[in-house]
């Protein structure tokens, strides 16, 4: 057996070399047990020191002392610096990417029946050939009326139906402005709707004074009212039920002529007027009809304001519709008061937009 001294520095280089290599807190707690514990070399040695020579004991008890600090010192610093790279590890591969899409419950939200009902009939005539076109609700005069053959004095324009800015800017009160720009941008021939917000200064039980609409417009060669009629046949039964009818009748637009209301046959009644018992049908009122839309041939007065870009009346033609979508969408869903698409009521609200 070495000489104590030479012993004590092969304790502390072995001990650091295993402390130095040890990579985990547990390798770590098993060295402090083999180096320093109570069956240690070293503790014995120090446990031991006074069945030595008196010579001896002062530089191998202090040699022993020393060797132990120093295996305690490294050890309670490998201890540390390894919990911080642990530490470190973990917050690395346990982070979470807040970017990363989530897996959340299904939205609790949903469309509103106005929207609901304008995507619908948006599809309807994406089917048949149509184009969507959106435009802006301030508008100009000039394309909301002057464009539109509405003569200067017409009651339309007078400050009791209309919002205005300025003499000349107002909120559009229909969405055939838009048709119009869309004729100034595109030659012949076109085939567009356009849907959007209207305002109109009118508030009671049947009118809001901004509601939606959905307008149609087509020119080409040869457009006649059958086309028209052809088209919002389609359109009726898309939207009511392939068992539907419609029926034109004579009726007056500043912008089409000639102009035509549109019916649909009632699906309450199947155009009956009558129930089952013979009651007389309330949502038709008897008559086995319900108005749905206005429309016509386009006035060749409003084809005159975009001739430079093609659309002259002599060579083409073409019809042009409006509906109001909160109408259609009372229709369909027995909505009883128009107020109710605006007062955001959930109870009301929740039924629809799935
Ligand atoms: C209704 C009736 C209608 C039009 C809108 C139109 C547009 C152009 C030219 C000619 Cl650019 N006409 N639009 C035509 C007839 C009726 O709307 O009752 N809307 C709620």
């Amino acid at each position: 057996m070495p000489e104590a001294p030479a012993r004590l520095t092969e304790i502390r280089g072995e001990g650091e070399a295993a402390i130095e290599a040890a990579g985990s807190a547990a390798e770590l707690e098993e060295l402090r047990v083999r180096y320093l514990g109570r069956k240690a070399e070293l503790t014995q040695m120090l446990r031991s020191i006074g069945e030595l020579p008196p010579q001896q004991r002062g530089p191998v008890g202090k040699g022993a002392n020393e060797v132990k600090r120093a295996l305690e010192g490294l050890l309670d610093s490998r201890t540390s610096a390894l919990a911080a790279s642990e530490l470190d590890e973990r917050l690395r591969t346990d982070a979470i990417d807040v970017t990363l899409p989530g897996d959340p419950p299904a939205a609790p939200g949903h469309l509103h029946l106005i929207t609901e009902t304008r995507r619908e009939i948006e599809d309807v005539f994406l089917g048949l050939g149509f184009s969507v076109a959106e435009g802006p609700e301030v508008e100009f005069d000039y394309y909301n009326f002057t464009a539109l053959n509405h003569p200067p004095d017409h009651p339309a324009r007078m400050l009791a139906d209309t919002f205005y800015f300025t003499d000349e800017v107002l909120l559009r009160t229909h969405t055939s402005p838009m048709q119009v720009r869309a004729m100034e941008e595109t030659e012949p021939p076109i085939y567009i709707i356009v849907p959007g917000k209207v305002y109109r200064r009118d508030s009671d039980a049947t009118h809001t004074p901004m509601f939606h609409q959905v307008e149609g417009l087509a020119v080409d060669d040869d457009i006649t009212l059958g086309d028209l009629q052809g088209v919002l046949l389609e359109f009726a039964r898309a939207i009511f039920g392939a068992e539907r009818d419609i029926r034109l009748r004579p009726h007056y637009f500043p912008f089409t002529e000639p102009s035509v209301e549109v019916d649909v046959s009632c699906f309450a009644c199947n155009g009956t007027g009558t129930l089952d018992r013979g009651a007389r049908c309330n949502l038709c009122k008897g008559s086995g009809w319900i108005e749905i839309l206005g429309s016509g041939m386009v006035d060749p007065n409003v084809l005159g304001f975009v001739a430079h870009n093609g659309y002259d009346p002599e060579r083409v033609q073409g019809f042009a519709f409006g509906m109001g979508i909160e109408r259609i969408a009372m229709l369909r869903h027995g909505v009883p008061d128009l107020r109710l698409f605006f007062e955001n009521d959930v109870r009301f609200l929740e039924q629809f937009g799935r």
